[in-house]
């Protein structure tokens, strides 16, 4: 608990029952160093003073003269890099609309709590940030590479597929996997895809890096198909790919060469950028789907304009995003937006894909929904290809306990 002493707390709320309440519940978790304001304009000129360094501000939102949401907007151009819980007597909705603004602005949250705050709730959002509290004296640096280092690594090859495996809702059964790019580092151990992709991206770089992410996956297709593994296999690919004319025939010369068909393959196309180039964007997907390529729009409800996409697309699949997926059982917001998207892809005639499926609460949710397809950490997570063949053994093995049990 000695770390733990040493935390500095700034309370933040206009009436003063709760500021003494707060206090208390603080110091009976063992943090003594707290202090308290009544309004924001003297927060902030304490967290200003430059040996204030404050660690944790408990924020209410509602408080009269500088609300919650104002003095956040402060604390993020005072640049603030300490962490904050909110504190509010409004409705979930609201809390949640705060708790989006705030990681808008990068300030670390460790989550919101009700009125009447219990002393339980709030222990338990401390417990969670405490760890990582403690190892702050080695903090991860998240390295930033180059263009040049990532060509050379495409030209290396030290780029594999991971596949997480997506199974039938129903039955249980394993239908497809999803491809994720890794980069084996010589150096620096497995790198993830949100540190080259963008850069890829943004250097002239996506294509070749699909192009061998297309490449080991349609091969590895080929050679689960030769163990009668049946697997649809889907792919990543970038809008930046679609730019290009020529990647309609690359794919088609790609699946002749793996020796595979193109309907074993699904494309999924995230909307993450406004499409600069639409008409080519659209024709290469028209092309795609007429070549019998499964097109699927991935990370749904997030994009700029996913319904406009939808209207201008042929896709076959829609990936509802895992941000309406997990808790979705206990979410009002969030199951109201599952439920539509999933309406919105039976009367097109798509299947449903749910990804980020976390815990039994949301596969029993998704079970009692229409969807096809589930995705997540609660099945598998992403794993080398040549784990996948053993994963199925055993998946298939425990099937009819899986799909029996309820908790
Ligand atoms: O597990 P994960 O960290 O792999 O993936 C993070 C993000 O990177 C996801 O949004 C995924 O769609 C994206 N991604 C993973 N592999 C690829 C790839 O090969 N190409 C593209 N364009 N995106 C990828
Ligand atoms: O954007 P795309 O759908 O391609 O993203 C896939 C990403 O989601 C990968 O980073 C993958 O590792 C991650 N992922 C897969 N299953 C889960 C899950 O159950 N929970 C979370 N948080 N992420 C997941
Ligand atoms: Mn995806």
């Amino acid at each position: 608990m000695s770390g733990y002493l040493a935390l500095k707390v700034l309370i933040l709320d206009d009436e003063p029952f709760m500021r003494m309440l707060l206090s208390e519940m603080l110091s009976n978790l063992g943090l003594t160093q707290i202090t308290a304001y009544e309004n924001g304009t003297e927060a902030l000129a304490y967290i200003n003073s430059p040996d204030n360094a404050v660690d944790l501000i408990l924020l209410d939102i509602n408080m009269p003269g500088m609300d919650g949401i104002e003095f956040v907007r402060h604390l993020a151009n005072c640049s603030y890099h300490g962490s904050l819980i909110l504190i509010s007597g409004e409705d979930e909705r609201m809390l949640q609309t705060a708790e989006k603004l705030v990681k808008t602005h990068n300030i670390n949250i460790l989550g919101h709590l009700q009125k009447p705050v219990s002393s339980k709730e709030l222990s338990g959002l401390l417990k969670k940030w405490l760890p990582s509290w403690l190892n702050e004296s080695s903090p991860q640096t998240r390295k930033i590479y180059s263009a040049e280092e990532i060509q050379i690594a495409i030209s290396n090859k030290e780029f594999v597929n991971y596949y997480q495996p997506q199974i039938n809702v129903k039955t249980g059964k394993v239908v497809g996997v999803e491809a994720l790019a890794r980069w084996q580092h010589p150096q620096d151990g497995t790198v993830f895809p949100d540190q080259f992709i963008q850069i890829a991206e943004a250097n002239g770089l996506i294509d070749d890096l699909t192009y061998l992410v297309i490449d080991t996956a349609f091969s590895q297709t080929s050679i689960w198909q030769n163990y009668s593994l049946d697997l649809r296999v889907s792919v990543n690919i970038s809008m930046a790919n679609l730019a290009s004319l020529n990647f309609v025939d690359y794919l088609a010369k790609a699946v002749n060469v793996a020796g595979i068909m193109s309907s074993d393959i699904v494309l999924e196309v995230t909307e993450t950028q406004l499409m600069k180039h639409l008409s080519n964007s659209l024709e290469v997907l028209g092309r795609l789907r007429l070549k019998r390529f499964g097109l699927s729009i991935d990370d749904f409800g997030t994009g700029y304009s996913s319904f406009a996409l939808l209207r201008a697309i042929p896709f076959n699949e829609l990936k509802v995003d895992r941000g309406f997926v997990h808790g979705v059982a206990s979410n009002d917001t969030l199951r109201a937006i599952y439920n539509a998207s999933l309406s919105v892809a039976q009367q097109l005639d798509m299947q449903v894909v749910a990804e980020g499926v976390e815990d039994w609460d949301d596969w029993n949710f998704l079970r009692n929904s229409t969807c096809n397809v589930a995705q997540g950490y609660f099945i598998a997570k992403p794993m080398p290809a040549d784990k996948i063949h053993d994963w199925i053994h055993d998946w298939e093995a425990n099937i009819e306990n899986f799909m029996h049990s309820s908790s």
